[in-house]
């Protein structure tokens, strides 16, 4: 944009200054663009320790901005700071990815923890989700067995 005039510089500085001073709260307060949408923390059946059981517990994220993200580096922790770190993901708006907690081949949509031991408690526990530079981006928490899983 040209500037003509100290005035209309004036106003534009008027407009910016108005425009962030709009935009400041709901971006302090605004909500990640890639979130937690579900976590299966008990797998269905008996917990048997198999890998078929172990792939039956998953974390699922969801792109739900209107851009793509990419989640390189995020990662995914319960309360005992079991950590699952994202190599290079990039999610398309609505775009899902699924983190399974036994062994697996990755595809674009499911990704591998590869351990031998479950990682979501049944009873109680928190599904964080940081970026790349550890900040905190959502989190999801249960505190009985219910059904198995919960949505947000
Ligand atoms: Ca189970």
């Amino acid at each position: 944009m040209r500037i003509r005039s100290t005035a209309s510089a004036a106003l534009l500085a008027t407009a910016v200054t108005g425009a962030l001073l709009a935009t400041a709260p709901s971006a302090s307060a605004a909500a990640s663009p890639v979130q937690i949408s579900k976590v299966q923390y008990d797998s269905p059946g008996t917990d048997t320790r198999s890998n078929k059981s172990l792939n039956g517990e998953w974390v699922r994220l969801q792109n739900r901005s209107k851009s793509t993200v990419s989640i390189k580096g995020w990662k995914v922790t319960d309360a005992s700071r079991h950590t699952y770190t994202f190599g290079s993901v990039t999610l398309k708006r609505n775009q899902s990815v699924t983190v399974y907690t036994g062994k697996g081949t990755n595809t674009t949509a499911s990704k591998y923890q590869g351990r031998g031991a479950y990682v979501w408690n049944n009873d109680r526990d928190t599904a964080t989700l940081t970026d790349s530079k550890g900040k905190k981006k959502d989190s999801v928490s249960w505190s009985r067995p219910g059904k198995g899983y919960v949505t947000s």
